[in-house]
């Protein structure tokens, strides 16, 4: 409770702005001023008059924020707070393929470094990924780095050609199309809610796929009263509170990401306090990796 009262006056005293992402541990998302996706997360900071920012998730998310307001000071309680998945794509690797493919667009998803943005033509988020890659009128596409939510996409869009880069988030590949099938037998009446990022056994078995948001926007406003979560465990507090009369049951225990549960209250107090971790990109960096950025909010 200290804790909580120590971080809520440092940040009235340095008018900061503290931003946690659905994965965060509950803690964390009720002392934030808001609490969202990696993309809202980035708009809201752009939007803010505050320019001291502590973004409680993983590098990208924090990187993503930088990008889009780069003269504002953007900190991450964990800066070894990484995403597996987004680290599956090196630069090198995808300059070559783009000399070797000059005509493939290439597509990333919000969950990449901003290296990767740098050599990108346009982002996607979970929740924008079809509507924007509909709307593009290009039919050679690379989507990377994640490959089942590129299969999702694919599946959706057979007349364009999509290549996928072999990536996938350690997280969301740890739940078996077994762990949902034993709940939906325990639980007939629940209605399944999977995240792309899920292989496509489980994917195969949800009454709704979708992003954190909409999971989120799907439990309010369903009639159902039981639903199976095929996410990150973060995603248990908001869905809770937001429907205190609805059972949810996170569909595998393994479903929790390391490095999202890197921050912890005190790592935000201490990195609010010492103003620390700092997120830093170049001039270059920040300009380039801004277009695709750019693109995909002036398409969604
Ligand atoms: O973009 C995000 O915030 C992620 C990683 C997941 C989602 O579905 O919102
Ligand atoms: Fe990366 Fe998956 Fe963790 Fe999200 S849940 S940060 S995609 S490893």
């Amino acid at each position: 409770m200290e804790l909580i009262e120590q971080i809520l006056k440092l940040k009235k005293e340095k008018n900061a702005l503290i931003l946690a992402h659905y994965y965060q541990i509950p803690e964390i998302q009720d002392v934030a001023d808001f609490v969202g996706d990696s993309l809202a997360l980035a708009k809201i900071g752009a939007s803010d008059a505050r320019d001291l920012i502590v973004l409680c998730g993983v590098r990208f998310m924090g990187e993503t924020a930088k990008i889009l307001s780069k003269n504002k000071k953007v900190l991450l309680p964990s800066l070894d707070a990484g995403c597996p998945m987004a680290d599956m794509v090196d630069a090198k690797d995808l300059q070559k393929y783009k000399q070797a493919n000059p005509n493939r667009t290439i597509v990333s998803y919000v969950n990449t470094t901003a290296e990767v943005k740098t050599l990108t033509d346009i982002c996607v988020t979970s929740s924008n990924a079809l509507k924007i890659m509909e709307k593009l009128e290009d039919t050679q596409f690379l989507f990377l780095p994640d490959r089942n939510l590129g299969t999702y996409i694919q599946s959706q869009m057979p007349e364009k050609d999509i290549e996928l880069w072999p990536g996938f988030c350690l997280t969301h590949q740890r739940l078996r199309r077994e762990d949902v099938v034993e709940l939906m037998d325990a639980n007939p009446s629940a209605q399944v809610l999977a995240h792309p990022e899920c292989n496509q056994g489980v994917l195969g078995l949800a009454d709704y796929i979708g992003s954190t948001k909409g999971i989120l926007d799907y439990a309010k406003n369903s009639q159902h009263k039981e639903f199976i979560i095929a996410t990150e465990d973060g995603i248990m507090h908001p869905l809770s509170e937001d429907n205190p009369n609805k059972k949810f049951i996170l569909a595998s225990p393994r479903l929790v990401c390391m490095n999202m549960k890197k921050n912890s209250l005190q790592g935000l107090y201490r990195c609010l306090l010492e103003e620390t971790n700092e997120i830093l990109l170049d001039e270059q960096t920040i300009e380039l990796a801004k277009k695709p950025l750019d693109r995909m909010l002036a398409m969604s």
